[in-house]
């Protein structure tokens, strides 16, 4: 009798192990791995980065295989004659009305948070644009933040060239004004949470830095200074204020004649991503020579860096070239390798980068629409599985 129990026992241990062996097999060779051959380790600013920021930045490693992510900015916040309404809490955007789909990279200013205002300088309800970054990111699409901030010295706006830079770097009389605008940006971006934890978001900051209409910008602030200025505004907000959901990104305007793209570059542990911003000043050749000029230049840089890189602000204001997507712009990003490309507002009637509703220039862009390779929201959708 004893002898037959413990035989039994013996039996059913061994089952056990078997079965627990068959499950964990089963179970490791379900799972992917996150990092392959074809996409490997990147080298991001954030050590501590989160989960949902290193999937992002794996999506946007991803997507030049497919395409370019189309964007606009504030696209959701307001369009020409209408602006987003809380109560209705209904999705709108000037695109949608024409191609029946949204743009893929939704992007955003902060300017006046760091006053702890309740609107951005563009009149955009905080509120408001947490809720809309939130629908962008749980529908699959990609948020992208710039930072208009007014000048710390005199107090006039991001155009004010004040001389602001030093006075804001540790040390400086500013730095604890400073130190306070970086936490309501974290406090703000923090608060941007799909279930319950913060979304990544790519960030812009201090942009177009080699033109000199910013306070930050060329011969408004000495290059060294600009580098100190992003170094520790990264700092701050990464291991000060403990936001873990940021992809940085550096992105100076269109490179005339002489300027260096990696003047102001504030070294690969500070930069996630390598941008550039270049506009039509209605004049096409001039456009389209920058734009091959600058992105190639971008792409060497961000190749050698195993960096990622996009066209993070472009377009025509008002639009008013025929066949301006598909015959000026997109033959000359067609195999740029960007990420992604972002238009700028449609605020009003003479301040507009896409066409809306009743335009002429409205079936150019449903021809650009339709090309396999610019990708709006809902192609996002395949890379909801990374
Ligand atoms: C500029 C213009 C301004 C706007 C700013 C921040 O390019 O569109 O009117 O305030 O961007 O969005």
């Amino acid at each position: 009798m004893q002898k037959y129990k413990l035989v039994n026992i013996l039996k059913i241990k061994v089952l056990v192990k078997t079965l627990i062996w068959v499950f964990l097999t089963i179970f490791f060779m379900s799972c992917k791995p996150f990092y392959t051959a074809e996409y490997k380790k990147p080298m991001l600013v954030d050590k501590k980065i989160s989960k949902p920021a290193k999937v992002l930045h794996k999506k946007l490693a991803f997507i030049p295989k497919d395409g370019i992510a189309v964007g606009q900015q504030d696209a959701t916040c307001y369009g020409i004659g209408w602006k987003y309404n809380n109560q209705e809490n209904v999705m709108k955007c000037d695109v949608f009305d024409i191609i029946n789909d949204f743009p893929a990279v939704f992007g955003f200013d902060l300017g006046d948070i760091e006053h702890g205002a309740d609107m951005n300088l563009d009149s955009v309800p905080f509120d408001d644009m947490r809720t809309l970054m939130v629908q962008a990111y749980q529908d699959g699409g990609i948020v992208t933040v710039s930072w208009h901030l007014d000048n710390p010295v005199s107090g006039g706006d991001s155009w004010d060239k004040t001389p602001a830079v030093t006075d804001i770097l540790k040390g400086g009389s500013e730095y604890e004004t400073y130190r306070l605008w970086v936490k309501r940006v974290a406090d703000f971006l923090k608060s941007v949470q799909y279930e319950g934890e913060p979304i990544p978001i790519i960030f812009r900051p201090f942009h177009e830095m080699n033109g000199s209409w910013f306070w930050w910008g060329e011969g408004n602030c000495a290059s060294l200074d600009y580098i100190r200025l992003w170094r520790e505004t990264v700092e701050m907000l990464r291991d000060d204020y403990d936001m873990h959901n940021l992809l940085y990104v550096y992105s100076p305007n269109k490179l005339n004649p002489d300027d260096d793209y990696m003047k102001y570059y504030p070294g690969d542990a500070y930069v996630d991503i390598l941008g550039i911003d270049i506009y039509d000043f209605y004049n096409a050749d001039d456009y389209v020579k920058s734009i091959d000029n600058d992105l190639a230049l971008v792409k060497q840089i961000a190749t050698e860096k195993n960096k990622l890189y996009a066209f993070t602000e472009t377009g025509l204001e008002r639009v008013n070239t025929p066949q301006w997507f598909t015959e000026v712009l997109y033959p000359h990003i067609a195999n740029s390798g960007i990420s992604w490309i972002l238009f700028w507002r449609n605020h009003t009637t003479s301040h507009y980068y896409m066409p809306y509703k009743t335009q002429a220039v409205e079936g150019d862009l449903i021809e650009f629409f339709h090309y396999p390779e610019t990708l709006f929201l809902k192609q996002m959708e395949k890379y909801k599985k990374l």
